[in-house]
C-alpha cells in the first residue's frame, strides 16, 4: 500500500502554480541559461520527489586538518539537521585525525566515511591540497558510490534546508563578499606568470572556495585541473593569491557551471543581514584566528 500510495502520490502532486512574475530582485539566470538558486525560485517538494525517484546518493566532502577536528562537531550535527533531508547522504571526512573525528548520530541513509590524508606545514598547502586529494579519490571512490559531491569549508554550520536544488553537473557558489562587486573588484589572480591568471576585461561572476561541487565526473575534471595548475604554479615558484579559489575561479570561467547558488548558500554574519537574503542556509563559524589556525 505504501509503494502503491507512492507512485500514485508521484504522479499528482498538489502545489501552487508557478508564478511568472515572481522575483525581479535578483538575477535568476546567468546569460549562458544557468539557474541561479535564491529562496522562492524554485519548489522542493517538486525537486525532492525527482531526486527522491532516482535514489540519489550525494557525498559531501570536507577537510579537517590539524586543529580544524574542532568544527566537525556542529558542522555534522547541523548537516544531519538541515543537508539533504529525506536523501542518501555519505558523509567523507578527510582529516589526519581520524581518533579524533566525533560520534554523532545519524539518521537512515546516511554514513560517515573517514579518510586519512597527510597534513601538510603551511596552511595555503592544507587549502590547495584538497584539489589533489578530491580527485585522487573521486575516480578511486566516490565515482563509485554517490551520484553528486558537495565540497564544503569545515569552519561551517548548516542553518537552514541546503536540499536536491543545489545539484548540477556543475555548480558554484557566488562569494558573499562579492555578489555585488563591479568586475575590476573581483580578487581574481591578475599576474599572467600563474596558471590562475583571468585578463582585468574577462569574469563573470567571483566563486567561492568554500562551496562547488557537481556529479563526480565534472568534479573530477575540476579538481584535476586545479591541482595540475597548482602545480605548474608550483613548479614556477609562484602561488595564486587566494591558493585554489583562484583556480577554481579561472576554472569556471572558462568551465561555465550549470547552475550558481546564491550567498544564501556561503554567508557570514559580518557581513550583516541584507534585505536580499530570505535564508541564511551555510554560515561561518567565528574563529579565533591565533587560536585555531597555528600559524
Ligand atoms: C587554514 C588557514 C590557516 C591555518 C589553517 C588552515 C586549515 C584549513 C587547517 O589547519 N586545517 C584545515 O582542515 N583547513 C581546511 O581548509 C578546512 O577545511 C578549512 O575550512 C579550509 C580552508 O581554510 P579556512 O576555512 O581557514 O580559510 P577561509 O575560511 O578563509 O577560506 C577561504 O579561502 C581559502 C583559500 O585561502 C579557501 O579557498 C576556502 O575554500 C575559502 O572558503
Ligand atoms: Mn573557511
Amino acid at each position: 500500500l505504501k509503494s502503491f500510495l507512492f507512485s500514485y502520490f508521484s504522479f499528482r502532486m498538489i502545489y501552487t502554480k508557478p508564478q511568472i512574475l515572481k522575483r525581479s530582485d535578483v538575477l535568476m539566470m546567468t546569460p549562458w541559461f544557468a539557474p541561479i538558486v535564491w529562496e522562492g525560485t524554485y519548489n522542493s517538494e517538486i525537486l525532492n520527489e525527482q531526486f527522491r525517484q532516482r535514489n540519489v546518493t550525494v557525498g559531501l566532502t570536507v577537510f579537517a586538518i590539524k586543529k580544524y577536528v574542532v568544527f566537525l562537531k556542529t558542522f555534522l550535527e547541523t548537516a544531519e539537521t538541515y543537508f539533504m533531508v529525506g536523501h542518501r547522504v555519505n558523509y567523507y571526512i578527510f582529516t589526519d585525525r581520524p581518533e579524533e573525528v566525533p560520534k554523532v548520530a545519524l539518521k537512515e541513509g546516511r554514513n560517515v566515511v573517514v579518510l586519512q590524508v597527510q597534513n601538510y606545514p603551511r596552511w595555503q598547502e592544507i587549502s590547495m591540497r584538497r584539489m589533489e586529494m578530491l580527485s585522487y579519490f573521486s575516480q578511486q571512490r566516490f565515482i563509485n558510490e554517490v551520484s553528486y559531491l558537495v565540497c564544503v569549508d569545515v569552519d561551517m554550520k548548516f542553518n537552514d534546508q541546503v536540499g536536491v536544488e543545489i545539484l548540477s553537473d556543475l555548480f558554484g557558489t557566488l562569494h558573499p563578499g562579492f555578489y555585488t562587486a563591479e568586475r575590476r573588484s573581483f580578487t581574481y589572480e591578475h599576474r599572467p606568470a600563474s596558471q590562475a591568471y583571468v585578463p582585468s576585461d574577462e569574469g563573470d561572476f567571483y566563486y567561492a572556495g568554500g562551496f562547488f561541487g557537481g556529479t563526480v565526473t565534472e568534479v573530477y575534471k575540476l579538481t584535476k585541473k586545479c591541482h595540475e595548475a597548482i602545480m605548474v604554479d608550483k613548479a614556477n615558484g609562484i602561488e595564486a593569491i587566494w591558493q585554489e579559489e583562484s583556480h577554481l575561479n579561472k576554472y569556471f570561467l572558462y568551465h561555465k557551471p550549470t547552475k550558481i547558488l546564491s550567498p544564501e548558500y556561503l554567508w557570514d554574519d559580518n557581513l550583516g543581514r541584507p534585505e536580499i537574503l530570505k535564508k541564511r542556509r551555510f554560515l561561518a563559524v567565528p574563529k579565533n584566528h591565533a587560536a585555531i589556525r597555528n600559524k
